[in-house]
């Protein structure tokens, strides 16, 4: 009998990935996306199947994570045997400005979710994925960050998920459910969303080379992230539930590297050298040799520039994961180190912004609606 897995969040980055691993897997998935006036589907349209299609294991459904009644009315209709939670407020820097609503999705909603399966009873079918952060670590207590680290969150986000956190393990130990913390490190893709700094940067150094833009402005340039790929991370998740036991694990790469470092890399593999200089505020990056004529108009020019805007009011300086307990007991090994990732984003965003650039050629420019 094929499985079932419902899955929140399915329209962004990690739910458009793992819908479509699990549906290659054989299982009949179930998404939970939220209405929005604009089509939102875009990350999920290749592997969409219309209502009127016989045999379909590919079915949306309206909901949102701070409305319970829908989410039991969703569960009870799938009667999954695996929920991932994914969706989320995900942005770190936004949940500064939306705390309370970061709180009651993000932190009440995985309690929505447990609570759901519990009243149902549920609890002996239902294998319940958290997804659970790095951002629980916050301000260093030790490195590298491993399932023992204590956590010290430091934006709203990272208290909300440090919710969703304990109240995943405390429903495993009060009622036994097979429920998991997945803690996974920043994971990105071509799909990630743009205004998180890997994409704002891959999407703007095509933009540079190819005319489209002339800078980039960047907050903070010195935080190190322990980046991976989130095709390897959402074969992560799939492998939390298949245990016979539920446990947390950490999932990331064990290499950290700085913000500056990877604009120096995506730059890279275009041919251009970026030259940092100055410090703070006042920090500037221009171009200094590039191995491409297309590109030689960019010689001597500065294409970014720190903007105070986008500092945190705390910010999490340093992340390293170590990984060990899920290479052990997961057998999870990913398949992208930074380069492989930054070589994908790069290589994606050029094909993207060159369409963008013909259409801008080609005259075919939104108009203002009044003109
Ligand atoms: P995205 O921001 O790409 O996707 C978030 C998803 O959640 C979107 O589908 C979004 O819908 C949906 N969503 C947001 N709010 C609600 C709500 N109130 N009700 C229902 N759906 C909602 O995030 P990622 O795919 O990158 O991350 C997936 C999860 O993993 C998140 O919980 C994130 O916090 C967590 N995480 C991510 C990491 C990463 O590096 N990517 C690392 C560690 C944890 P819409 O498309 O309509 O906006
Ligand atoms: P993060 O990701 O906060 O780690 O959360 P993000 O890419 O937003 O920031 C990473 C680091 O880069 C610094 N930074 C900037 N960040 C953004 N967004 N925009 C900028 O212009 C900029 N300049 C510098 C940030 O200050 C930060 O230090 C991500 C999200 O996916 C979370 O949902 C997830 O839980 C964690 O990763 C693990």
């Amino acid at each position: 009998m094929a499985k079932t897995a419902l899955i929140t969040g399915v329209t962004g980055q990690d739910g458009a990935y793992l819908s479509e691993y699990l549906l290659k897997k054989g299982y009949n998935v179930h998404g939970i996306k939220r209405r929005s006036s604009l089509f939102n589907t875009e990350r999920i349209d290749h592997i969409y199947q219309d209502p009127h299609t016989e045999n379909r294991n590919f079915t949306l459904h309206y909901g949102d994570l701070t409305d319970s009644t829908n989410l039991i009315r969703i569960i009870q209709e799938t009667q999954p045997d695996e929920i991932y939670n994914l969706a989320a407020m995900s942005h770190v820097g936004v949940s500064f400005d939306t705390p309370e609503y970061t709180a009651n999705a993000d932190g009440i909603g995985t309690l929505r979710f447990l609570e759901a399966i519990r009243l149902l009873g549920m609890t002996e079918k239902t294998r319940f994925y958290q997804a659970s952060t790095s951002e629980l670590y916050g301000l260093v207590q030790e490195v590298p960050q491993s399932e023992t680290t204590p956590f010290y969150p430091r934006s709203p986000y990272a208290v909300a998920k440090l919710y969703g956190y304990w109240i995943t393990v405390n429903y495993r130990e009060a009622y036994n459910m097979y429920a998991c913390n997945g803690i996974l490190f920043n994971h990105e893709s071509p799909i990630r969303g743009e205004t998180f700094v890997t994409r704002k940067i891959t999407r703007a150094v095509a933009r540079i080379v190819l005319g489209l833009q002339d800078k980039i402005f960047l907050g903070n340039l010195s935080a190190q992230r322990d980046w991976g790929h989130a095709k390897d991370y959402v074969k992560a998740m799939y492998l939390v539930l298949q245990q016979d036991e539920p446990d947390d694990y950490v999932v990331a790469t064990g290499v950290t590297t700085e913000v500056r470092e990877f604009v120096r890399m995506a730059f890279a593999h275009l041919g251009c050298e970026i030259e940092f200089r100055g410090e703070g505020v006042d920090e500037k990056g221009y171009i200094v040799a590039s191995e491409s004529d297309e590109f030689s108009h960019l010689l001597n020019k500065c294409v970014l520039e720190v903007d105070p805007r986008y500092f945190r009011p705390t910010e999490v300086d340093l992340l390293i994961g170590d990984p060990a307990k899920a290479k052990k007991k997961l057998g999870w090994e990913p398949k992208y180190d930074l380069k492989a990732l930054v070589e994908d984003m790069v290589s994606s965003d050029l094909k993207l912004m060159r369409k963008d650039r013909y259409l801008r050629e080609g005259g075919y420019e939104t108009l203002n609606y009044f003109e």
